[in-house]
């Protein structure tokens, strides 16, 4: 059995599906006046209200029970005990291993990895200590006040996310710049208005292999040493790499003594709080960043021991697949109202969707329905003037994730009563609407008035926690990351490799001497590839 429509209870919940279907969130509210207070749960500072979903309590049983059949204790004890559930690439998945606490014990391959992960967060401590406070010099003797980190993908997604959603704890007399494209302006836009003699570059990849990250970074040593006069000896003093490939940081002119190690074990969408995340702690500093950990291990110790019916991430990737696989839903909207947050959405995009958009299971069949939903948002209120309209009335339904804090951390007169009141009428009716009686009561003429009818029974989740903090921050990541975990499990797919973007990293590779060698070399492609090489080699040159 490796195709998950195989399981009892996901043909149960087909069938009980045809029920839920006809079912309206205002007759599932009005036949149980609690139904709001019962259907949340609060875990590690994180409250759920999940009550505006489309699910009965017969729905949460038979989802339960799918969890059960796919086996999802077993397989949550396998991640955290350093199995190697990432089957295609024979590796362990120790995301959770980056958060333990000085003195916990995990095993790969009979060896405890904590006391290294500890001792590389001291490493980085000491290192973002020295250049806060100015002590660690440039090679002109200045102070390093900008700090500039090259990556991709998972070197890039997750600093960039929890720079700018940490920026209230951040170090504002520094300069912090995210350079990821292999398009030139990326960089050239990044550091146009600094000075060389006072700029850090961390060249943060797990490989040091990867065709963006090294191009931009010989393109940063170039930019340094023709300010700096040239002399090689600079770069040890204005570049830092975070990498798994010691032999390639070398070969870079990188002192591997300013190299910060990571493992094979951590994948890149799940390294922000890895060495990945060293320009998280030098922008807001080693206790921040502690903080930050411990909260992604609180809801880790959350996800591992509360029973399922009270588990945040089990939940969400359930009913992530609930509408996914039952409703057909494609998408699933996060709707931050926090500013601060504004790259949260994009940063799960790559957690869930190069996680799960998997087509076979761990056995290699096909998967037998669909996966990975499409994760997407922008912060709130921003989103209400544009594609909310698409949610409240559209033909498509969105489930939706709103995130909410109870405190701002920036209180300015009414603006945060404001924005909660945007998000408690926003989630109000989308699942409740306005009936045609509704609107013919506001008196509005017959021929307006289906335009104006909201038909409701549009579902979402509600995340509220007291204040964005770097400890809060940690739980919510671990909270998504657990409930893609969860979703995997369900589709029985491999979350942890990504075979499709390993085919990006060659693909253009073969490419580039096409369009610059001279004499054009002899073209292979497809008549149209082929066309449009010799177009943008004619165009170039004009
Ligand atoms: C993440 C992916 C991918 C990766 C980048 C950068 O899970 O594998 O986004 O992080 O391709 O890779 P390097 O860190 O090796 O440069």
């Amino acid at each position: 059995m490796t195709s998950p429509i195989t399981r009892s209870a996901w043909n149960a919940l087909a069938s009980h599906y045809e029920t839920v279907s006809k079912l309206h969130l205002r007759q599932l509210f009005a036949d149980d006046p609690k139904r709001g207070e019962r259907m949340a749960v609060e875990a590690a500072g994180l409250y759920l209200d999940y009550s505006k979903n489309r699910i009965t309590d017969e729905t949460l049983r038979l989802l339960l029970q799918l969890a059960q059949e796919s086996e999802l204790r077993a397989r949550i004890d396998a991640m955290f005990h350093g199995e190697k559930i990432n089957v295609t690439e024979k590796r362990a998945v120790l995301h959770v291993a980056l958060r333990a606490p000085r003195g916990a014990s995990i095993l790969v391959d009979g060896k405890n990895v904590v006391p290294e992960v500890h001792s590389v967060l001291d490493k980085m401590a000491d290192f973002s200590e020295r250049v806060r406070s100015g002590a660690w010099k440039g090679h002109t003797g200045k102070r390093i006040r900008n700090v500039v980190n090259i990556g991709i993908g998972g070197s890039d997604l997750g600093p960039v996310m929890a720079y700018e959603a940490l920026k209230h704890y951040s170090e504002r007399g520094m300069v912090f710049r995210f350079v990821s494209n292999i398009d030139g302006t990326d960089f050239a836009e990044a550091v146009w208005d600094l000075d060389p003699s006072e700029t850090l570059f961390i060249v943060s990849s797990k490989t040091f292999t990867t065709l963006e990250t090294m191009t931009n970074a010989q393109t940063a040593r170039a930019w340094s040493l023709a300010a700096l006069g040239g002399d090689e000896k600079s770069v040890a003093k204005h570049f830092v790499a975070v990498s798994t490939n010691a032999a390639e940081v070398a070969k870079f002119g990188i002192d591997t003594a300013n190299m910060f190690e990571f493992w094979d074990w951590v994948g890149g969408r799940y390294s922000m709080d890895s060495a990945i995340g060293l320009s998280t702690m030098l922008a807001i500093g080693p206790d921040n960043f502690r903080a930050m950990l411990d909260g992604f291990h609180q809801m880790d110790e959350h996800f591992r021991t509360a029973p399922f019916e009270v588990n945040l991430p089990v939940l969400m990737g359930l009913f992530a697949v609930w509408y996914n696989d039952f409703f057909s839903a494609q998408t699933v909207a996060v709707l931050p109202y926090e500013q601060y947050l504004k790259r949260f959405p994009a940063y799960l995009q790559q957690l869930a969707m190069e996680s799960n958009g998997k087509h076979v299971t761990l056995e290699g069949d096909a998967v037998g329905c669909d996966t990975a939903p499409i994760y997407w948002g922008e912060p709130g209120t921003n989103g209400q003037h544009s594609f909310y309209q698409l949610i409240h009335q559209g033909t498509r339904l969105i489930p939706c994730d709103f995130i909410a804090f109870a405190k701002p951390l920036n209180l300015l007169g009414r603006h945060h009563d404001m924005l909660l009141a945007n998000v408690f009428a926003q989630t109000e009716a989308l699942a409740f609407g306005k009936t045609p009686e509704q609107v013919k009561a506001e008196g509005t003429p017959d021929w307006l008035v289906p335009h104006r009818v909201f038909e409701g029974n549009r579902p979402s989740n509600t995340i509220m926690a007291e204040q964005l903090t770097p400890e809060t921050l940690g739980k919510l990541v671990a909270l998504y990351e657990h409930s893609v975990f969860t979703q995997g499990v369900i589709w029985n797919i491999d979350s942890f490799d990504q075979w499709g973007v390993e085919l990006g990293k060659v693909l253009a590779q073969r490419i580039i001497p096409e369009l610059e060698n001279d004499p054009q070399p002899a073209l292979n492609h497809d008549s149209s590839t082929n066309n449009l090489i010799r177009r943008y080699r004619r165009l170039k040159k004009s």
